[in-house]
């Protein structure tokens, strides 16, 4: 009787510390469970407050983590090691993720909020019906620029006014390949949905000429460094430019006439979510409109949610250079899904580009 007592206090001892190990692990390598949330979402795309609000309305525990570009992103989703329940990808990916099968079908049931988003951002070629994606921010590809530090003789207007020798070790680039062809291609006029090859290599060698005028190729650090003034220019994203410039009066933002990138970053739930359930709970919370305001004042990207306008500082909603009118949108592009190979040749590029500076 006490040998199957003590088998049992045993017994019990092993399960119970089972469950501890298990549930540590289960933790750290950010699994999703009925109680947890995975979110995979750019770098500086979240106001935390926003993220502690939403649990302590759910009671969930919610695991964040970060990416710096698209690709960066799907290799980890591609290779599944941690089960994302909601990521962030932009339209060219989305388009390709939907083609790969990775991503799942959405319930607009659970979204009673997605009647708050601008119907121009809905049913967009990239996801017709928004059946995998619901919008969470756009913006643009500009040049934000310090007044203060550039001689007054410096026109920041197109382009190509990033090649004058006048700004030698003078601009920081946004680490991203699309980002940086397409600034390219644009400023000789050509489409940065290109497959062309030999504009393609026109476009990476005119980049070439511009490395005297690189100080560096960085990511959302940018956003420092222009703020702390050292360094007089940068290319990058419209949301970006915005916090710079309230943290920093002398920098101003433009978009080359030329043409240049809008972006759609949409949240989608991947095929290998393992909480379906809270995934829908946190788009639909994204989505109401005085989260959706408070996040757009916080991280100063554009947002698709017309009902979020009514509720922010007009001071922002009115800036023509991150709300831009019809007139200059029709000079964007949207970046298409260009296919495996032609995305792997930009990337390509892109790096021979970067690890051939001089
Ligand atoms: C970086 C967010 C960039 C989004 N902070 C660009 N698609």
């Amino acid at each position: 009787m006490k040998a199957l007592f003590q088998t049992l206090v045993v017994v019990l001892i092993l399960v119970v510390g089972l469950f501890f190990v298990n549930h540590r692990l289960n933790v750290s390598e950010g699994f999703s469970g009925s109680d947890t949330l995975t979110i995979y979402n750019w770098g500086d795309y979240l106001d935390p407050d926003l993220l502690a609000k939403f649990k302590e309305e759910t009671g969930l525990t919610v695991v964040y983590e970060t990416f710096d570009s698209n690709e960066a992103m799907l290799v980890k989703i591609e290779q599944g090691g941690t089960n994302y329940d909601i990521a962030v990808p932009s339209e060219y990916m989305i388009n390709k993720m939907i083609e790969e099968d990775l991503l799942l079908p959405l319930d607009h049931n659970k979204l009673p909020n997605l009647k708050h988003i601008d119907p121009r951002f809905m049913d967009l070629v990239f996801d017709p019906g928004n059946q995998y994606s619901i919008p969470y921010f756009w913006g643009t590809v500009g040049i934000v620029y310090n007044s203060e530090l550039l001689d007054e003789n410096i026109v920041l207007e197109h382009w190509d006014d990033l090649w004058n020798p006048k700004l030698e070790n003078e601009i920081f680039l946004v680490d991203s390949a699309r980002e940086v062809l397409g600034f390219s291609l644009n400023s000789l006029h050509h489409s940065l949905n290109t497959t062309d090859k030999e504009k393609l290599i026109a476009a990476k060698e005119k980049l070439d000429l511009l490395t005297p005028n690189i100080k560096a190729i960085i990511g959302d650090e940018m956003k420092l460094l222009m703020v702390n003034n050292e360094a007089g220019i940068g290319v990058t994203w419209s949301g970006d430019a915005a916090e710079m410039m309230w943290d920093n009066e002398a920098l101003d933002y433009v978009l080359p006439p030329e043409g240049s990138n809008i972006f759609f970053d949409n949240m989608v739930i991947p095929k290998t979510a393992k909480n379906v359930e809270a995934a829908h709970q946190f788009i639909d919370f994204m989505l109401r409109p005085e989260n959706a305001a408070q996040n757009a004042e916080y991280i100063g990207y554009s947002t698709p949610n017309l009902s979020a306008l009514e509720l922010m500082d007009p001071e922002i909603v009115n800036d023509e250079r991150f709300y831009p009118p019809d007139a200059v949108v029709e000079r964007l592009e949207v970046y298409e899904n260009l296919g495996k190979r032609n995305l792997a040749y930009y990337n390509e590029l892109f790096l021979e580009f970067k690890m051939h500076r001089k």
